[in-house]
């Protein structure tokens, strides 16, 4: 069974990716940590820990970041996980404290990491500074990681950053922290991205969201759909339209990965503004593994078929 370590910034689909990687029986969760960017902690860690309950996986060691990065998230998606907190199956479970790790989150990955004893693969679904700084603390954790899969950046499509000092060419979870983005890129990892590129064929649909709701008995289903109607307000063709961003990246740690292409590139990332956080093509830049397409239909249909269950905890 594939080992992963599962670092995310408590969005609503980095919440969705949490259901997933919970749901799978074909991988190991060995740890969980949040970033504190697209998030406010508190209910983040809130989240993670409810819905661990609700799985029944409450011995997973759970932790908080204590990084912040440079350009700070919008106040009002920082509060979804909060909404999240307040839907009915979410509400009947509580969060239970024993989980949670005091360490700040890179010092548990630093720590997981060096006491493998199998290779271990990363997901992150928010900014990589907690990540980053595990490496430096612990130069012997390298070695342990087998791939990071991580739903970052923007290569030949335009960014989703707007904000006035920038030119838009980057995606959040670079711009958030674009110097550790750099220095990760340095460190030569087995890292593959989940780019814009090929999140943008995924935005989230009524149709996808029809299928899902024909479960009419599951409820791990209706929970992930009650926060998927949650992101329908964003407006169509719109920059702002919310895609299945982290929810593709999960994938790839999935045996879902077997409907999607990957090619290699060599990538860079730039710090300053009004460009800071963009990832561009350049010939200097570091080797990657860049996912270029998924097969739609057979994705959403193993999202779909994946939630198709009850929680372990009955309530
Ligand atoms: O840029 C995509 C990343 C993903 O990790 N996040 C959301 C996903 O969790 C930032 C983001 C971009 N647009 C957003 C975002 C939006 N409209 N609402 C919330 N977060
Ligand atoms: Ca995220």
């Amino acid at each position: 069974m594939k080992k992963v370590l599962f670092d995310h910034d408590g969005g609503i689909d980095d919440l969705l990716s949490l259901m997933l990687l919970l749901s799978s029986p074909d991988i190991e969760l060995i740890g969980i940590t949040v970033t504190p960017a697209d998030c406010y902690a508190d209910e983040a860690l809130r989240s993670t820990l409810k819905l661990c309950g609700l799985f029944g996986k409450t011995d997973i060691p759970v932790a908080v970041g204590d990084l912040h990065g440079i350009n700070a998230f919008p106040a009002e998606w920082r509060a979804q996980p909060k909404m999240c907190n307040a839907l009915p199956a979410m509400l009947r479970v509580d969060a239970k404290l024993d989980q949670l790790d005091s360490r700040p989150a890179s010092e548990l990955i630093s720590s997981l990491l060096e006491e493998a004893v199998e290779p271990i693969t990363v997901l992150m679904t928010g900014p990589c500074s907690n990540l980053n700084a595990a490496l430096d603390d612990s130069p012997q954790a390298h070695a342990k990681i087998e791939e990071v899969v991580w739903m970052a950046g923007a290569l030949k499509v335009r960014g989703n950053v707007a904000m006035h000092n920038h030119d838009g060419s980057a995606e959040w979870n670079v711009f958030w922290d674009p110097v550790s983005a750099k220095q990760l890129l340095s460190k030569n990892l087995p890292l593959t991205l989940v780019p814009l590129d090929a999140t943008n064929a995924f935005p989230v649909s009524m149709d996808f969201l029809a299928s899902l709701a024909t479960l009419r008995s599951s409820q791990v289903a209706d929970l992930a759909g009650q926060m998927w109607a949650a992101t329908v307000t964003s407006l169509p063709s719109y920059e702002y339209t919310y895609f299945m961003w982290d929810v593709l990246a999960t994938c790839c740690v999935l045996p879902l990965r077997q409907h999607m292409r990957f090619t290699d590139k060599k990538i860079d990332v730039l710090v300053s503004d009004p460009s800071a956080g963009q990832t561009t093509i350049s010939a200097n830049g570091t080797q990657v593994s860049v996912l270029e397409r998924a097969e739609k239909e057979a994705v959403l249909a193993g999202i779909i078929e994946l939630f198709d269950k009850n929680f372990v905890t009955d309530f």
